[in-house]
């Protein structure tokens, strides 16, 4: 009787506790809902409102699932590709600027990789294009950041940390025109991989005294394209016994734009931060030590060196000149 009335009790108490632990895998998904470009903010898509009336410089997507094909219609944009009926575009920000997506909630997985793409659109814009026609390249990527695949830390994780933003700076090469940018985390968690992207049009403007690089062949792929469901860096099993040992990750995608144009090869990690005096950064860009040698001016996120720039190089203390990709150093926490 007592034994009965227990595990009745215990079966009532387990299937509650199922009821909960279904909410959170509800709400365990979502995307970019807004923008802040350059300091202007910029609401986005909402995918569970009508359509209707809505207008932003985002493009529509319509769910918070997950994408679960690496070659899926939908990669390009999370969505079939095509424009809202009052869609927006962000005009004239300057290649060089800062632009931070903002994810709808705490995010909740910390394993996998962040990446951003750019896509040039005809000089007509990019309102009448299908995202799954345009050429993308990858501007930015953070993959495993230190320890092993099993228990690293992730770009995912340093998003989640930075109350789940990322800040992406356009290289000051990118030549000026229409563009779909496109942000994607990517969670390892479970297999197959969960790819999140959402997209954005914007006008990128071209930033003074800088010679526009177009990107090589060898760093463009389309969506679907750009990955296969077999890419090592989509199948890798975190939980693995290999995985804990494992102290590479490669991110899937094509070479980050500008490294196919050097000699140097990344091997999947992120980005190395290094002083604006190492050679790694000095090789890239000859015309940093051109100038008379300032000391600490450039502030925060200020660029301080790449291929193709001439100012000041020095950051103000207590930052530290970081390459965040051939073209572009900017004056980060040490
Ligand atoms: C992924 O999507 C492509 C395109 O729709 C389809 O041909 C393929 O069968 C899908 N693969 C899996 C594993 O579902
Ligand atoms: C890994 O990197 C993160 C972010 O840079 C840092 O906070 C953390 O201390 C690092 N962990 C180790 C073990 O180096
Ligand atoms: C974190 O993001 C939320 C919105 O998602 C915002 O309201 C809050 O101000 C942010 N906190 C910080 C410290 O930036
Ligand atoms: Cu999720």
């Amino acid at each position: 009787m007592a034994q009965a009335s227990t595990s009745s009790v215990e079966s009532l108490m387990l299937a509650l506790l199922s009821l909960v632990a279904l909410i959170p895998r509800v709400l365990a998904h979502g995307g970019v809902l807004s923008y802040d470009i350059g300091g202007t903010f910029y609401e986005g898509w909402s995918p569970y409102n009508t359509p209707t009336g809505q207008t932003t410089i985002q493009r529509p997507w319509s769910t918070y699932n997950p994408i679960l094909n690496a070659t899926d219609p939908t990669i390009a944009c999370n969505d079939d590709g095509t424009a809202g009926a009052l869609q927006l575009t962000a005009a004239a920000v300057p290649a060089g600027t800062a632009i931070k997506a903002n994810w709808n909630q705490v995010w909740p997985h910390p394993y996998g990789p962040m990446l951003v793409y750019l896509a040039e659109c005809p000089s007509s814009g990019c309102t009448p294009v299908n995202a799954a026609t345009l050429q993308w390249f990858k501007i930015d990527e953070s993959g495993l950041i230190n320890g092993t695949v099993f228990d690293g830390f992730w770009g995912d994780g340093l998003m989640i940390a930075q109350n789940s933003t990322w800040t992406t700076t356009i290289p000051t090469t990118v030549p000026a025109g229409n563009y779909m940018i496109r942000f994607e985390t990517i969670a390892l968690h479970s297999l197959p991989a969960q790819f999140y992207p959402e997209c954005a049009q914007i006008v990128i403007t071209a930033a003074s005294g800088v010679t526009p690089i177009a990107p090589t062949a060898a760093e463009l792929v389309t969506f679907p394209g750009g990955y296969s469901n077999s890419d090592p860096g989509l199948t890798i099993d975190i939980y693995s016994n290999a995985a804990q040992t494992e102290t590479t990750y490669p991110i899937p995608g094509p070479p980050l734009y500008g490294s196919s144009s050097s000699s140097s090869t990344t091997t999947g990690s992120t980005s190395t931060k290094t002083t604006s005096t190492s050679s790694s950064t000095s090789k890239t860009s000859s015309s940093s030590s051109a100038s008379s040698t300032p000391t600490g001016t450039v502030p925060e996120y200020g660029q301080c060196g790449g291929q193709g720039f001439s100012g000041p190089t020095a950051c103000v203390s207590p930052y530290v000149c970081t390459v965040s990709n051939p073209y572009y150093s900017q004056c980060l926490p040490a």
